[in-house]
């Protein structure tokens, strides 16, 4: 399963234009963000000036004292200013301006991240009741807590007549209205005693509970992207894992059950060949039956590679945070405040103990501790003297410390962990802190005689810098597909509050909801986006969802080094389910596309046949290159030693907006060495719903960086929507950081 283990690297991704400005406006002004792209890098460019200057133009004032609320300068270039309806209007219209639209005002309202990504409770929230409760979320994990709240089945009407599942859920395991199958595979029954498979499932689709938390943290309305939806649970995973036979007869039961959408929240360590990628075949059946897979792209961040959800009949999903988090501060005993990270609801009280740090608390009897030096810090195990940390405050440099704490009888644990942006639950008070200020409090223990201080309860905050692209979240290039970019889009997947098995085992306290983070959890919330576009658009094919989602995305802005940085972290960008419910075009997809680009990529017949379990004889002629799949996103995996290159990519457009419509193309620059793009034909003009439009795309440039794939957006716009495709050029890199995980070749 994917939820977050300990693991890896720093890495920090920062958004773009999703802040939390919340200045109230004046009457008729509203607070707009004005986006500009990338940052020109003239050396005589001042973005502040131009912003300004671009004020004084359209309001025709030379003071715009509190019109500008604020610049963005350092990674991208954009303002935040306060404007009129037809200020706005023509700033949009300006030269350098790619697009202007409203700020949002941040709710304090849990399950923050439905209210994150747009998609409000109640009345702001455009709905399909009736279309919403026919449709039914397959959910592929380690099975489900029937009596959560968040399945309860008041109000539903029996299961949509579609449904052919069953409930076979096992002793003591009952079937509801809204919890309307389950199966499993281990003859185990269904319930879910880890709580991964309850959090994942209530979060695409759990009803609306209020006054949840996690003993007051995060406290609100927890809900899923469809709440009237009803839920299928098939536990495919044990607490061994989950074995790819078990995971295949979820795809071969779910389709056939009749689910209209799959949540799997399941990956392996590196992506394998298709043909060995049972993800891959149960969704490509899926696919061929109109069943969209939404699969989380894996934890094994922020190294390049290591994203396991792959085929381009799959949607995967990279896990990003909102604009809320949970920071737990550490009070020295000298005054000074540390702000760490956690999910802490033991309460201290305000009382300080004395600081013990694991090298000072060495057991002298343990071998391992003068073996390796480097653990003393670190708190491994026998290198600690309990009766030197019994009744204090144990200060860890690594993640290990925590469950030793307790064991060794400390009142509170500080630690260094790997992840230090991710707040994680403990079973002692404790905080997580940042390299410097774990610094900071190593020099004030080794500074002072009685080193003393007090962890507090964790508080919540609802203006971090948001969506930063998590480290942990796997990264692209692709391994499999290389011109297929992977993951595909970001969602909510950072301390993530949803419901839980009472039986797992945090630690004594049994919760029903809990705090969770990993691409597992931003999975769902894509599934939920999905469901949500499908209750408005039954007759859907999955490529037109996924279409959907992608091309209206958030860009996203990472700052960091390298390809963790860039698309390959978070595809298309940040998903916006509102705008999603409206693309205007979609970029469409068959099973004989699929079959197209896999013959492209030369698979066998053999091959061919295991993951679409038809016979299939590519033509000797077909020059479908893998590239010119109708893929939402493009990209090009070129050998390097072309200084100069020319790439094409094939696109059809199909119309699903206004029958009659003019798109143009614009196209604005990413990371980088430049890339020249030119689309043919520039414009299109479409006159029926439905109509197919074909452009072709042609990208020359020179001199790819090994270490930064170059990248721009085509944007085909009809002034009312934005269809935007991130265009991915790289060079071939070194393989070797992920070679020893990888036993596809
Ligand atoms: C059924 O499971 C629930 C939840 O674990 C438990 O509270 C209840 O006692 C069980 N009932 C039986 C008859 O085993
Ligand atoms: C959560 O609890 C805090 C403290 O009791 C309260 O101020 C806040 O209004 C609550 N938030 C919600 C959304 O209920
Ligand atoms: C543990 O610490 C206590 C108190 O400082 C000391 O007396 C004892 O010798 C230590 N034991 C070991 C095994 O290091
Ligand atoms: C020291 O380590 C040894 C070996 O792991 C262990 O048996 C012993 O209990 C430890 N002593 C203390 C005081 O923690
Ligand atoms: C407390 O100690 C830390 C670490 O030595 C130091 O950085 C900080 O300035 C001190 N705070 C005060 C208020 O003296
Ligand atoms: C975020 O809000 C908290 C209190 O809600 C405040 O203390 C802090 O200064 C704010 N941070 C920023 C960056 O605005
Ligand atoms: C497939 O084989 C052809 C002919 O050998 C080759 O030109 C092409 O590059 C191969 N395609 C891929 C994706 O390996
Ligand atoms: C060849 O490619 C086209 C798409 O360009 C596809 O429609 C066709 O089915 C492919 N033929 C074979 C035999 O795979
Ligand atoms: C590459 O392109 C540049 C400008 O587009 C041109 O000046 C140069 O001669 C080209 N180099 C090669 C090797 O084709
Ligand atoms: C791509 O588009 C161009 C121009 O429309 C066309 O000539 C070419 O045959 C197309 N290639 C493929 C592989 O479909
Ligand atoms: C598209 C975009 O705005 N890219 C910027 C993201 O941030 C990096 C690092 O600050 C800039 O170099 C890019 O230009």
């Amino acid at each position: 399963m994917a939820k977050l283990a300990a693991s890896s690297f720093i890495l920090s991704c920062v958004v773009l234009f999703f802040s939390s400005i919340s200045a109230v406006a004046d009457e008729d002004k509203k607070v707009y963000i004005v986006y500009m792209g990338s940052l020109s890098s003239r050396a005589d460019y001042t973005p502040m000036s131009h912003h300004m200057s671009i004020l004084q133009e359209v309001t025709g004032e030379s003071s715009i004292e509190g019109r500008l609320v604020r610049s963005y300068t350092r990674s991208f270039n954009g303002f935040v200013a306060r404007l009129t309806e037809s200020e706005r209007e023509n700033v949009a219209k300006m030269e350098g301006v790619v697009s202007v639209f409203p700020n949002k005002m941040l709710q304090l309202q849990t399950t923050a991240s439905w209210d994150f990504m747009g998609l409000k409770e109640g009345k702001g929230t455009k709905r399909n009741p009736s279309m919403e409760s026919d449709t039914i979320i397959g959910v592929l994990d380690g099975g489900i807590w029937p009596e959560s709240e968040s399945f309860s089945d008041k109000g539903f009407s029996p299961p949509p007549k579609k449904w052919k599942g069953v409930c076979s859920g096992g002793k003591n395991f009952t079937c509801n209205k809204k919890l309307i199958g389950a199966r499993d595979y281990k003859s185990e029954g269904t319930r879910d005693i880890d709580g991964h498979g309850t959090h994942t499932a209530s979060t695409a689709a759990g009803n609306a509970v209020a006054d949840t938390s996690f003993f007051g943290i995060g406290n609100g309305t927890v809900r899923g992207g469809v709440p009237a939806a009803r839920i299928a649970a098939y536990k495919v995973c044990t607490s061994a894992g989950c074995p790819l036979d078990a995971i295949l007869s979820g795809f071969d039961d779910a389709i056939a059950d009749g689910v209209d959408l799959i949540t799997i929240s399941i990956g392996g360590q590196a992506a394998a060949n298709f043909e060995k990628d049972s993800i891959a075949i149960g969704a490509f059946h899926a696919m061929a039956k109109g069943i969209l897979t939404v699969n989380a792209a894996g934890n094994n961040g922020p190294k390049a590679r290591t994203v396991s959800a792959v085929a381009p009949w799959i949607l995967s999903v990279a896990a990003s945070t909102t604009n809320r988090g949970f920071v737990t501060k550490v009070v020295l005993g000298n005054g000074t405040t540390l702000v760490g990270k956690s999910v802490n609801a033991f309460d201290l009280k305000g009382k300080k103990y004395p600081l013990v740090y694991g090298k000072s608390a060495q057991n002298s009897s343990s071998s391992d501790c003068q073996k390796y030096p480097e653990y003393t810090g670190l708190c491994v195990y026998s290198c600690i003297n309990k009766t030197r940390v019994e009744g204090k405050i144990l200060v860890c440099g690594g993640d290990g410390g925590v469950r030793l704490a307790k064991s060794a009888g400390a009142i509170a644990v500080i630690f260094k962990p790997a992840i230090p942006e991710v707040a994680t639950i403990h079973s002692l008070p404790a905080s997580g802190l940042q390299a410097k200020d774990f610094e900071s409090l190593v020099s004030y223990i080794e500074s002072t005689d009685s080193p003393q201080a007090t962890v507090l309860k964790t508080e919540t905050i609802f203006n971090q810098t948001s969506p930063v692209i998590a480290s942990f979240s796997s990264r692209g290039p692709n391994p499999i597909a290389p011109d297929i970019v992977k993951p595909d889009i970001t969602a909510p997947g950072v301390e993530i509050l949803a419901a839980y098995s009472p039986d797992a085992e945090h630690d004594t306290r049994q919760v029903k909801y809990s705090v969770l983070s990993g691409t597992s959890m931003a999975c769902p919330h894509i599934a939920g986006v999905a469901a949500y576009i499908k209750t408005f658009y039954p007759k859907w094919s999955p490529s037109m969802i996924q279409s959907a989602i992608m091309t209206t995305a958030w860009l996203v802005n990472a700052t960091g080094t390298g390809i963790a940085s860039t698309e390959f972290a978070y595809g298309a960008g940040h998903v916006n389910p509102i705008a999603a419910l409206n693309p205007g075009l979609v970029y469409e997809l068959d099973k004989a596309d699929h079959i197209a680009f896999l013959c492209g990529m030369n698979y066998t017949s053999d091959i061919l046949k295991i993951i679409s379990g038809e016979s299939v004889t590519c033509s000797q002629k077909n020059e479908t290159l893998p590239r010119n799949l109708n893929y939402p996103s493009m990209s090009a995996k070129l050998s390097g030693s072309d200084k100069n290159y020319t790439v094409t990519f094939n696109r059809t457009l199909t119309n699903v907006g206004t029958p009659s419509s003019t798109y143009k193309s614009t196209v604005v620059a990413g990371h980088g060495s430049k890339l020249t793009v030119e689309v043919m034909p520039s414009v299109l003009t479409f006159k029926t719903v439905n109509e197919k439009q074909s452009f072709r795309v042609t990208v020359t440039g020179s001199d790819l960086d090994p270490e930064l794939p170059s990248s721009a957006n085509l944007i085909w716009s009809d002034g009312t929507h934005n269809v935007r495709s991130p265009i991915v050029i790289y060079a071939v890199t070194d393989d070797s950081s992920s070679s020893h995980h990888c036993h596809h070749k």
